[in-house]
């Protein structure tokens, strides 16, 4: 099959670095990226949005790749002086990322939905290739843990740096959020729908919970590919086994393929992993860690390919 247009649902760093790949080999309008909104939140009056700003900057070449978030050589005065002020400073927000999250705030209160914020600051960043994210309304998720009960997410995230143990998700407002519909056309165009290596909880999860946006996928009859964020039983950044492991589920790639068995008929998982054979489902291992540009763009290749000879 010829490959013209792909959606990609991802959260933050993870998923960054597949969309890297993609947009390196799609010219715009081959590629959509629909982007989980479930960690938004308010902080210091301002509208602050990870994931969106995560990949802005890593398209736009000006992530901070160190951290995998917030812009590079970025410094923190502002910060400094809300701590001056008696502020307690938990989240880190960057002065040229502050200039993100003032004009994102300002136009929201101006009446401008958050897909034409998103679309103006990926703009500004030099990105052509849209950007979405997964609703305009308010979705957010909670994260119930055994030692704090329930804890938004950020504060799960970063102020405890996820290390209270989880028990539950809820996506606040998710089911009566309505799909964009600029992503919802993209679905519905796609010749192909991936699911990029981000925390299937966090990240994906949050996503597909929105309206219908799980039937709107499942009402394609193209290639709907996972990619595995586990590889060799490990998260390669962030919770994603420590959540499996809570949640009494084996941190296998396995138990990613079959969380998502549902809603995709293809699976990549890494070559250190136990080869997978999945009935009623393509299934291949791959090179999946992305150290280098290089690396994300060969996975993004490897995967194209790969899908464009499913018979
Ligand atoms: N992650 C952290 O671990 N600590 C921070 O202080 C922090 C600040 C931050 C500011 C802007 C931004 O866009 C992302 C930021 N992140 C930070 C990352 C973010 O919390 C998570 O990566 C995502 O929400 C999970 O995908």
């Amino acid at each position: 099959m010829a490959i013209d247009k792909v959606v990609l649902l991802v959260g933050g760093v993870g998923g960054a670095k597949l969309a890297y790949g993609l947009k390196e080999l799609l010219p715009p309008g081959q590629l959509t990226i629909i982007v989980n909104t479930g960690d938004d939140f308010w902080l210091h009056g301002l509208r602050i949005c990870p994931d969106l700003d995560t990949i802005t900057y890593t398209l736009g070449e000006r992530i901070d790749k160190r951290k995998g978030w917030g812009v590079a050589n970025d410094t923190t005065q502002m910060l400094g002086a809300l701590s001056d002020l008696g502020v307690d400073t938990w989240f880190q927000l960057g002065d040229i990322d502050l200039a993100t999250h003032l004009l994102r705030t300002e136009m929201l209160s101006e009446g401008h939905t958050l897909t034409q914020v998103a679309a103006h600051i990926r703009a500004s960043f030099g990105v052509q290739h849209d950007i979405l994210p997964m609703t305009d309304d308010t979705v957010a998720t909670l994260v119930d843990t055994v030692e704090h009960d329930e804890l938004a997410f950020q504060t799960y995230f970063v102020r405890h740096r996820w290390q209270p143990t989880v028990r539950g998700l809820t996506y606040v407002g998710a089911n009566e959020a309505q799909v964009n519909p600029s992503a919802k056309a993209a679905i519905e165009a796609a010749d192909v729908i991936m699911l990029g290596p981000s925390n299937p909880w966090l990240s994906i999860a949050p996503i597909l919970a929105v309206g219908d946006m799980r039937q709107t996928i499942l009402g394609k009859q193209v290639p709907r590919v996972a990619v595995s964020p586990i590889v060799g039983g490990k998260a390669i950044k962030g919770p994603t086994a420590k959540i499996m492991s809570e949640l009494g589920m084996a941190q296998t790639a396995q138990t990613v393929a079959d969380y998502y068995s549902e809603v995709i008929n293809g699976f990549a998982y890494d070559q250190q992993d136990a080869p997978l054979h999945m009935p009623r489902m393509q299934a291949a291992a791959f090179q999946t860690v992305m150290h280098t540009d290089r690396d994300k763009i060969v996975l993004a290749e490897q995967l194209l390919n790969w899908i464009e000879n499913w018979s």
